[in-house]
């Protein structure tokens, strides 16, 4: 069975949950693996215990074991995930639209989750007389002017970014998530927030929504 090491943490205000991280839940649900979830202290993040480093040398989340195999980084776990069990493919066949659904993939790890996404979700996991309402506000209005811009105009009709699911997708469910918690305004955003809905309509949402508890999103038998 498959072991994915994430940080993951109950709140009144919902689970709170890696973004990246999430992105590998979500794309072993896709694919109907079997998997465990190992819960790391978030401390562990900021402190980068040697044991930890041994696993991940920049210590972060997530890395996943799949039997002697370690690997890490949300985008390398997901393709390693995509040519390990490529039944059902989450990537379309032909070369350019392959490069298409890595560059959508591209664009939402560096534009959004480690780009404007952590200046919000990161106060979440303090309590609410502890925020920096002014950093949080800024990064709404970073995600606005740019990501959310860009990805309103590239969704245009279709359902999901490639046309049909795809990998491309994922780290959108993770944005989805984070603006759930935040319950975003995305009056300015109508197609967007018809596919974040969409996405959260997947059944694998359900493994990282922030109404899921720890217990019901531990894994898949
Ligand atoms: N490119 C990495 C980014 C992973 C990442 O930044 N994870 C965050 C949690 S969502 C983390 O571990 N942060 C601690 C740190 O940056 O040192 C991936 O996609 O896995």
């Amino acid at each position: 069975m498959i072991v994915v090491y994430t940080t993951e943490l109950e709140y009144p205000w919902g689970t709170l949950r890696s973004t990246n991280a999430s992105k590998v839940k979500v794309m072993l649900e896709e694919k109907g693996l079997s998997y465990r979830v190992e819960r790391m202290r978030p401390g562990d993040l900021w402190k980068k215990p040697a044991e930890f480093l041994a696993k991940h040398p920049l210590g972060k989340v997530p890395y996943i074991e799949d039997g002697d195999r370690l690997i890490y980084d949300s985008t390398v776990i997901n393709e390693y995930l995509e040519d390990q069990y490529s039944v059902p493919s989450l990537m379309p066949a032909a070369p350019m639209d392959r490069a298409m659904a890595r560059m959508f993939e591209n664009y939402c790890d560096e534009a959004i989750l480690v780009g404007d996404l952590p200046g919000l979700w990161m106060p979440y996991w303090s309590p609410p007389e502890k925020r920096d309402l002014e950093r949080m506000e800024k990064s709404r209005a970073a995600l606005r002017n740019r990501a959310l811009a860009f990805i309103e105009r590239s969704i245009g009709e279709k359902a999901y970014l490639c046309g049909e699911f795809t990998l491309a997708d994922i780290g959108y469910m993770c944005l989805a998530m984070v603006l759930q918690v935040d319950a975003f305004d995305l009056g300015a955003f109508p197609k967007i927030s018809a596919y974040l809905d969409r996405l959260r309509a997947r059944p694998s949402y359900f493994a990282i929504s922030p109404a899921t508890s720890l217990v019901e999103s531990a894994g898949r038998p």
